[in-house]
């Protein structure tokens, strides 16, 4: 017992040390940022848009497609460009032609992992190799088969938020990504806190262990700010009790973002896995969209790309030079014809699957290891 004891009293030592490690001294912004609740720039608060993160989790397929584009076809941000919101994708079951599709409607395609196995205890002991193959794997195919550049798809999240701490950053040091967004906090939600970069090491409270103990210059984690409703908590928006009405769910969003937008302005996050959501209350859609509207009213509100974003944290421009900043994306169409490809159990590790690619179908049906289904 007392062994145990020290370990933990040796543990809060240890990680009040490491989250007092990170001042302005040894982090350097714009490059480098600590976890506070200050708009990046030195900017006051006046001078600093309210970013809003819209995410999505899971595979795009053609039930949830078009409630995504409902929720984005005509809204636009102050600068009369069209929002833009992130989507972290896994392999089964996504149609990689609705991705190639969201993409060129400016929005930002991310990974989640090739398999997204469960128990979601697993996640929480694999190998750099095994992160490698799921992030790097899942960022090959959805390059390949939606037929967009790889060097767009720059953010990562673990599945079930369940991460192996240092192995999954190394992972994704190696594969040089830029963001991850997959450790939640209670304990700096009002005011809510900047994301910041691993240059000094991770610094909120680690609520799914294991989190990182080394640092990661140069990679930013967005931490996932909990969400209130009545008297619960959570980070994903769906994990708290569903609104049961259009204006429940209205108040749930405006009441939430209103705590970032009157404090912080630390980005809102809204994430979501949109099945659990809209598909049995199309009310919830139709609530959240009125929500967007809403608060596009606001000339200092912008929806953007968590990379967008991240982009902007990196380079703070002041709010009279957000609407430039933010300009309308400009892309190089690439094409993308319509394959459905068919795999029987003997050409498929997880048994018959379909499809659907950008490019012409693969000898066997991708998964880890194999993400381009060579032969
Ligand atoms: C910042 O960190 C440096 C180096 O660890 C330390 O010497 C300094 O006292 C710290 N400054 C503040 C304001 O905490
Ligand atoms: C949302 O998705 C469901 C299921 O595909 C569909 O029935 C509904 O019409 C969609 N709503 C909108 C507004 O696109
Ligand atoms: C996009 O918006 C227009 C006009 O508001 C509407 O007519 C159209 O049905 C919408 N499309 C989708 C996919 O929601
Ligand atoms: C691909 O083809 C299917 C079946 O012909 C069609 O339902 C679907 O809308 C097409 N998808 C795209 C992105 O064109
Ligand atoms: C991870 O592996 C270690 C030993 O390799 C084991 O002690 C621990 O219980 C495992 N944790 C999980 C969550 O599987
Ligand atoms: C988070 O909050 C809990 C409960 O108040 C506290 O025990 C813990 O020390 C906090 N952790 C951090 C990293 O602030
Ligand atoms: C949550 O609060 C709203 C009003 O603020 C109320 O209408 C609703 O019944 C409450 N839900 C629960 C589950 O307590
Ligand atoms: C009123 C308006 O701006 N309508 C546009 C909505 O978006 C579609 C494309 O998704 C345009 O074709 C409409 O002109």
């Amino acid at each position: 017992m007392q062994r145990i004891l020290a370990v933990i009293f040796f543990l809060a030592v240890f990680l009040h040390q490491s989250q007092a490690q990170c001042n302005t001294t040894n982090c350097v912004g714009p490059a480098c940022k600590c976890m506070n609740t200050s708009p990046p720039g030195g900017l006051s608060l006046a001078n600093t848009p309210q970013l809003v993160f819209l995410a999505f989790d899971g595979a795009i397929t053609t039930t949830n497609y078009d409630n995504y584009t409902f929720l984005f076809n005509n809204t636009t941000n102050p600068n009369g460009c069209p929002i833009g919101m992130t989507f972290f994708i896994f392999h089964e079951y996504n149609d990689y032609t609705l991705t190639h599709s969201l993409y060129f409607k400016g929005q930002e395609i991310s990974t989640h992992s090739m398999s997204h196995l469960t128990p979601a205890a697993t996640w929480a002991n694999k190998s750099v190799t095994e992160w490698t193959d799921e992030i790097g794997g899942i960022r090959d195919a959805l390059s390949k088969f939606a037929n967009i550049p790889k060097t767009s798809i720059r953010g990562a999240r673990a599945p079930f938020l369940q991460s192996s701490g240092d192995a999954t950053f190394t992972a994704m040091k190696n594969l040089g990504m830029f963001y991850d967004c997959s450790f939640p906090t209670t304990n700096y939600t009002n005011p809510p806190v900047w994301p910041y970069t691993l240059d000094q090491g991770f610094q909120h409270e680690c609520a799914i262990p294991p989190c990182p103990l080394s640092k990661y210059p140069g990679i930013w984690t967005v931490p996932m700010v909990a969400l209130n409703r009545n008297d619960t908590v959570c980070s994903m928006a769906d994990a708290c009790d569903k609104p049961n009405t259009f204006e429940e769910t209205y108040q749930y969003l405006m009441s939430n973002f209103q705590r970032h937008y009157t404090t912080s302005k630390a980005p809102f996050g809204i994430y979501l896995t949109a099945n659990a959501w809209f598909q049995d209350a199309q009310y919830r859609l139709q609530a959240y969209k009125k929500f967007l509207n809403d608060i596009l009213v606001n000339d200092d509100v912008y929806v953007v790309p968590i990379a967008r974003g991240l982009d902007w944290m990196k380079n703070p421009k002041p709010l009279a030079e957000v609407p430039n900043f933010f300009n309308c994306p400009t892309v190089t169409k690439t094409p993308c014809t319509n394959y459905t490809c068919y795999y029987e159990g003997d050409a498929s590790p997880v048994g018959p699957r379909n499809m659907k690619s950008c490019v012409t179908c693969p000898d066997v049906y991708p998964w880890t290891g194999n993400p381009l289904g060579l032969p």
